[in-house]
């Protein structure tokens, strides 16, 4: 087993300060094709990596998704898994995420065991990583099927103490998540009072989507951005995803 995506992230960040994932859900594409090209558009603009998954996604389509990305780049792509069938051989890793904030026994460590010897099968690198989910007004598939218990956007100081409950878990990278196609994304203080207490990556994502949003959220303290919607009309939106990625580099670059 190759152990270079989390290096590649380390070595991002201390690179460009900052870095750009584009998040593809199959479940939004009709055809391989259409996944390629989006690949393609993806890496052309910029961008640092692609993250897979969604919360209704089989093994076939993950598999059929990533071999359409490798064929359309060479990013790095990282599986971002809504369920324990997304687990696919022809990625280069796997976050292997806990949802801190769940209600649910089952997303704190059951469907980590019940995933646990596919990923060994498919030997792929294991990125630890603590998922804590922001409250919404209205309600994200992630919150849905998760069942979070989300963290109120007007108390930072219990985001931040879930990544750090994550840190000192020994998980290897933190998402504060507002859930795809949030209304707003997670708030500025949020991630600054995360980001004081962490010494691993901090991602966010959810409702990022355009390049003075992405900004303001590096100037926070995000170390990773993750734009999923926007890049899935990449075609369209070709011109838009290279300005946030210039954006979070910039914002990076300043740090
Ligand atoms: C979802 O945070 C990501 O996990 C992406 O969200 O689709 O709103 O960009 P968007």
């Amino acid at each position: 087993m190759k152990h270079d995506v989390y290096d590649y992230i380390i070595k991002g960040i201390k690179e460009k300060g900052a870095l750009h994932m584009a998040l593809i859900d199959q479940d939004n594409f009709n055809n391989s094709h259409d996944v390629m090209r989006t690949a393609k558009i993806i890496e052309d603009s910029g961008v640092d990596a692609i993250m897979v998954g969604g919360s209704s996604v089989d093994r076939e389509q993950i598999d059929m998704c990533i071999k359409a990305i490798k064929k359309g780049s060479n990013l790095p792509v990282i599986i971002f898994p809504g369920g324990v069938s997304q687990i696919s051989p022809y990625a280069d890793a796997i976050y292997f995420m806990t949802l801190m904030n769940s209600r649910s026994r089952y997303w704190l460590s059951l469907a980590q065991a019940l995933a646990s010897f596919s990923v060994y099968k498919a030997n792929i690198e294991a990125i630890p990583m603590g998922y804590i989910v922001m409250e919404s007004p209205v309600k994200s598939s992630v919150a849905f099927y998760g069942d979070v218990n989300g963290i109120p956007p007007n108390k930072p100081k219990i985001a931040a103490s879930y990544a750090l409950a994550a840190q000192y878990l020994g998980m290897k990278v933190v998402y504060l998540e507002a859930g795809s196609g949030a209304p707003t994304p997670v708030p500025d203080n949020v991630i600054k009072a995360t980001k004081e207490v962490l010494e691993i990556p901090l991602i966010v994502g959810g409702g990022i989507r355009d390049e003075k949003t992405a900004y303001q959220k590096v100037k926070a303290g995000a170390d990773i951005i993750v734009t999923g919607n926007i890049v899935e009309n990449a075609e369209k939106n070709a011109e838009l995803i290279k300005r946030i990625a210039s954006a979070i580099h910039k914002a990076g670059g300043e740090r």
